[in-house]
């Protein structure tokens, strides 16, 4: 059975639902191995009123006995949503009381049908015969990503079971970029946890050695505030210790590059991914893009190495053994406090897009919920080469094809 996850909420329900299934039996578990990641994406500077009402935190309602994952049971999920104390009428199962008109002036008051350029509000509301576009925007808000972070948790733990780590940090945020030789900061090994703690004590999730660049970024948000508007950036997501052979060559829908890009794409305020060097492989000739393998007797145990990684880990759809590095573009946040010239569904006319509450830059945060994907997509790839029904099995199948390419 491949690895799959379903999520369902609106951002304004009651909670958060998550059913991941695939994950196999005895894989230890605990709730404090989702909620850090929960807390990572809640954070990052330039985030609004939201994330200080929430506290996301995991309640297992299924898979999960004695800190472990049981006899191939789904995982179940759920979150909070704190904030839903305030929006329990609008957002009420029930039918409605015609007669109550308080209700009825809540309703009316929350009702919207000014659409924002740049979400889902104008398409949702013409493809789901919806009136109401509150009926679009709450399940297409970002707080599903919440879900994916839980999800993304789970796997992660997974593959760190078999010395895979994923992590992300933050390139650029609108007009400022991080010096371009601060990008190859994790390559250099023994450094390594020093500089990641670095990033997860940052606010914009930067690493910025010479910490000059925090309070340039935090100004620059401010500033951003201030002018009503909001910001996007530019992130890098990594995967570490990814063995060779995950993907295929084979079929379209089985290369591994293909299904990377495809889950960072459905991310929220995505707009571009690029594997390795990216786009930069327009420019640059064959004999300096390809990674050349060199026989090397010190890199044990399969003597080769690679000087260059410049097609990010991954060859005709497969994962190659090198790091798997991936640049994603996310777009400012649409709900803008000066508002956008839009159309009001309801009278046809002219009308700004509607504001309710947002956040000014979410680009640290994607960050985390990137991780979450890369890792589910990874998690998946490698249960369908090596997954078994127990823990066990799968570590005595993925030991054998060590042992079959020479790497044990
Ligand atoms: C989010 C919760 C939402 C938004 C945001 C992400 O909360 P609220 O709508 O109550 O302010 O802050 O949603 C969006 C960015 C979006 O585009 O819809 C969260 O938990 O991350």
């Amino acid at each position: 059975m491949p690895l799959r996850f379903l999520t369902s909420g609106e951002s304004h329900g009651p909670e958060l639902n998550i059913i991941l299934e695939g994950i196999p039996a005895n894989m230890p578990l605990e709730a404090e191995d989702i909620d850090l990641d929960l807390k990572r994406r809640q954070g990052g500077y330039g985030r609004g009123g939201r994330m200080k009402i929430e506290t996301d935190k995991v309640i297992f309602t299924g898979g999960v006995r004695h800190g472990r994952t049981f006899g191939g049971a789904p995982i179940a999920m759920k979150l909070i949503n704190k904030d839903h104390q305030k929006w329990l009428n609008v957002m009420s199962p029930a039918p409605v009381n015609e007669n109550d008109t308080q209700i009825k002036t809540e309703l009316d008051d929350k009702f919207i049908s000014k659409v924002r350029p740049g979400h889902a509000d104008l398409a949702g509301a013409l493809k789901y015969n919806s009136p109401d576009v509150r009926d679009i925007l709450e399940r297409s808000s970002a707080r599903e990503t919440t879900s994916r972070v839980a999800a993304g948790a789970v796997c992660k733990k997974f593959l760190s079971l078999f010395g895979i780590e994923i992590f992300s940090h933050v390139l650029r945020i609108g007009e400022i970029a991080m010096p371009s030789e601060t990008e190859g900061w994790w390559h250099e090994g023994k450094e390594y946890s020093k500089r990641k703690a670095l990033i997860e004590s940052s606010e914009l999730r930067i690493y910025d050695p010479s910490g000059t660049y925090e309070q340039k970024f935090k100004d620059y948000i401010d500033s951003i505030r201030k002018k009503g508007d909001t910001v996007g950036g530019l992130l890098e997501v990594f995967a570490l210790g990814v063995p060779i052979g995950l993907g295929s060559h084979v079929q379209w829908d089985r290369r591994i590059d293909g299904l990377i890009a495809q889950a960072m794409m459905s991310t929220h305020t995505v707009k571009s991914v690029e594997i390795g060097i990216g786009e930069k492989v327009a420019e640059i000739l064959g004999s300096k893009v390809h990674d050349q393998i060199y026989r090397d007797e010190a890199a044990s145990p399969l003597h080769y190495s690679r000087p260059t990684n410049n097609l990010g880990g991954t060859e005709g759809g497969m994962t190659n053994g090198m790091p798997i590095t991936c640049r994603v573009g996310v777009k400012p946040i649409p709900t803008l406090i000066s508002k956008l010239d839009s159309i009001d569904l309801a009278t046809k006319a002219n009308a700004e897009s509607h504001f309710e509450r947002s956040d000014i830059c979410v680009v640290p945060a994607a960050g985390v919920v990137l991780e979450a994907m890369m890792a589910i997509v990874l998690a998946q790839a490698f249960l369908e080469k090596f997954g078994g029904d127990s823990i066990e099995e799968t570590t005595r199948n993925y030991q054998g094809y060590l042992g079959q390419i020479g790497k044990k």
